[in-house]
């Protein structure tokens, strides 16, 4: 485990749960090897994009994963457990621990996010890679792999698209000039909210988006290309990253309830611009409630 000497001694009460703050230094260091991880398996997934191919389904007959989703994890799981046996890894494929809470210092990790994107276009899928130490996000990276992007952020440090600091997202994004992603379910008959009042959402904004990997979603979020996006069920290696991310420009993600995200559980995700939240669950996720 961690030594303790290593974060700083400040202590943060909520939920009556005891929090240690990673030190800076700490993280710095953690960021900069988890860059190089990631950055080296996207480099290993460009190399073998065009290699043949075993897709298999998981629960359902859409939801794919391929050796490549596999092998990415297995690799992660071999650096981490090497290099830091006392952090735990949290990870789609099962390579990782049985999480059962987020006390310590915890790898939230989807290897491919995207994986339908990453077999029928080659291309708009990601790693995704939140660090958490006990509870708090510490470190962000989503690697948009065939894109060469790396958006990033650690705690009170700023974002990044490669090297480039990420703004803090406007204080004047108005709902009916604003650019959603979200997927198309929200418009068909399903069992959280009303599809009627999903439509006048889609009628009420300038355009949506829908891209297919989470991750990059949420990425579109704090770079500002897009103010909002909204999915019905994620896990939490699809946003544990873009959290950390979208919050350090001032963005905003809670389940469709309004609730902070639980990262132990699946989950609906509303992130976005500050200005628009409360229209988007007052004016549509409250009113079509079912
Ligand atoms: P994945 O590619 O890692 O599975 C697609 O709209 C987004 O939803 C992707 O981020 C995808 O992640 C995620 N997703 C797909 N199927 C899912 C499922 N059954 N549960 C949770 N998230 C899912
Ligand atoms: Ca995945």
């Amino acid at each position: 485990m961690t030594s303790m000497s290593q974060f700083v001694s400040m202590t943060v009460y909520e939920d009556s749960r005891r929090h240690t703050l990673m030190e800076q230094s700490t993280r710095q260091a953690l960021f900069k090897q988890a860059r190089e991880w990631v950055l080296e398996a996207g480099r290993t997934i460009r190399e073998k994009i065009d290699d043949p191919l075993v897709i298999d389904t998981k629960s359902n007959e859409n939801d794919l994963v391929t050796t490549m989703d596999k092998e990415t994890e297995q690799f992660f799981a071999s650096k981490i457990k090497g290099k830091y046996p006392g952090h735990l890894l949290f990870g789609e494929e099962g390579y990782g621990d049985k999480i059962e809470s987020l006390d310590g210092t915890i790898w939230i990790v989807d290897p491919i996010d995207g994986t339908m994107n990453f077999v029928h276009q080659k291309r708009n899928f990601a790693i995704s890679i939140g660090i958490y130490h006990d509870g708090i996000g510490e470190i962000g990276l989503i690697y948009d792999v065939m894109g060469d992007v790396l958006y990033h952020a650690q705690r009170n440090s700023g974002a990044y698209k490669n090297n480039q600091q990420l703004k803090q997202l406007s204080f004047s994004v108005d709902l009916r000039e604003s650019i959603l992603g979200l997927n198309h379910f929200w418009l068909c008959e399903n069992s959280l909210v009303d599809e009627r009042v999903m439509q006048r959402l889609v009628r009420t904004v300038r355009g949506t988006r829908s891209t297919g990997s989470a991750a990059l979603e949420m990425a579109y979020v704090a770079e500002g290309v897009f103010d909002g996006y909204l999915a019905m069920r994620l896990s939490p290696w699809d946003i544990a990253a873009g959290m950390v991310i979208i919050n350090e420009v001032g963005g905003v993600t809670t389940d469709r309830h309004g609730h902070p995200i639980n990262l132990l559980e699946k989950t609906s995700l509303v992130t976005c611009n500050k200005q628009i939240q409360s229209t988007i669950l007052k004016e549509f996720l409250e009113k079509g409630k079912k």
